[in-house]
């Protein structure tokens, strides 16, 4: 068993360090306060080939692994939890089912542009009324003639108003339950298609998260991704990588939380002495580091398993729990090393609390993530 990471990726991590510390960690507290969406960031990483990065060159891809892919997020979300959520989204959750399941004709009119970062991609699974049931979807796709037509509403739909296009699911036999879902591509600017309200956020304030409403609106037969009824599968499987990417998400943010924390309890004098002479506050900084290098033990082997060709759904599922929980718990204590002002709008911790907090939720909450645990050992 070897835990060191090869020489490539060990390049991967320094190059995108170095990317963070010039063009996002400057930028990250506009990204939050304004809030402003880090479009000049994807820009740039679109320009480093960074959009598409587990993909093949075919499609438009770099032809790496995953866990390069996962070292990209955390090394983004340490500096900025925001420019990493966005890149996830795009490259887990909208290019993903395009790769697995797109047809070569579908491939190469979407997953092409989105690696290339010519644009970016949404999801749309989650309703009002169909959040972690996601089976109890309400939007309704009828087939007609060589189309078909939607009709309903997605709510917490991240980078809708960037996406040049969404995949969207919809019930195509209300009968059928789980069965009875597809999955459709929608092009931005589909009569409609209409990108609803936009959310004003707790966390990851600059990423863009909307409503998203089908009115009418109609998509050719060859925009059916796998097939009739196919739905539900294509968004676990979607999902059980986003799952991996949301924990480097979380990985990242304890991280940063760990940092600023050995940082400030060496700089802050009390009692004559900085405060790291405190049993206190080394107790403290000794359990984040303990649960950070767990967390990411557990993201990188999800990872692995992925590369592999292993199965993955149980252990992405425990890397999103176990890391997005250290990372509540490693934001909060940082606030608490920091005291009066890690509670201060514009200092970084306080937005870290603040953008860890999702990562407990969406993707699959964590009482999710158990469920999923559970019924891997349990069946
Ligand atoms: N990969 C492939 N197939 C999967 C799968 C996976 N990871 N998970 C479930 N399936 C299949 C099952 O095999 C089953 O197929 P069969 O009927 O052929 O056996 C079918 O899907 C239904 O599975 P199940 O009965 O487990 O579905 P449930 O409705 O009970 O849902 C949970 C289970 C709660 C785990 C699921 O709905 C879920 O993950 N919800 C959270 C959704 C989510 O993450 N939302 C966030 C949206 S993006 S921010």
């Amino acid at each position: 068993m070897d835990f060191n990471l090869t020489e490539e990726h060990k390049l991967i991590r320094a190059n995108v360090r170095e990317f963070c510390e010039k063009y996002v960690a400057p930028i990250a507290e506009v990204t939050d306060s304004e809030p402003k969406f880090p479009a000049d960031t994807v820009k740039r990483l679109a320009e480093q080939d960074l959009l598409g990065i587990p993909y093949p060159a075919e499609y438009g891809g770099a032809g790496s692994d995953y866990l390069s892919y996962i070292i990209v997020i955390e090394e983004l979300s340490r500096a900025c939890a925001t420019t990493g959520f966005t890149l996830e989204c795009h490259t887990s959750l909208a290019c993903y089912p395009l790769f697995k399941f797109g047809t070569e004709e579908q491939k190469q009119k979407y997953l092409v542009p989105l690696c290339k970062g010519e644009m970016l991609g949404a999801f749309a699974l989650t309703e009002p009324g169909a959040g972690t049931d996601a089976a109890a979807a309400a939007t309704v796709a009828v087939k007609d003639g060589d189309g078909y037509v939607l009709n309903g509403s997605k709510i917490f739909i991240s980078n809708a108003p960037v996406a040049g296009v969404i995949i969207v699911f919809a019930m195509t036999d209300k009968t059928k339950g789980t069965k009875g879902i597809s999955a459709f591509i929608v092009p931005q600017g589909t009569p409609g298609l209409i990108i609803g309200k936009h959310l004003n956020k707790m966390g990851i304030r600059g990423s863009l998260t909307s409503e998203v409403l089908l009115k009418d609106c109609r998509v050719p037969e060859k925009n059916l991704l796998g097939g009739e009824g196919q739905g539900f599968k294509i968004a676990m499987m979607t999902l059980d990588g986003g799952r991996i990417g949301i924990a480097a998400q979380a990985l990242g943010i304890a991280q940063a939380a760990l940092d600023e924390s050995i940082h400030y309890s060496k700089e802050r004098v009390q009692f004559g002495k900085p405060i790291a002479s405190l049993q206190a506050i080394q107790w403290m900084i000794a359990n984040m580091a303990t649960e950070v290098e767990a967390s990411r033990f557990l993201t990188y082997h999800a990872a692995w398993c992925y590369d592999q060709g292993l199965p993955y759904s149980k252990e992405a599922a425990m890397a999103k729990l176990f890391a997005s929980e250290t990372a509540a718990r490693q934001t909060n204590r940082a606030v608490q090393v920091h005291g009066g002002i890690g509670f201060i709008k514009g200092h970084k911790v306080e937005r870290l609390y603040r953008d860890a907090k999702i990562t407990e939720i969406y993707e699959g909450t964590s009482e999710v993530m158990r469920m999923v645990v559970a019924g891997s050992l349990l069946r």
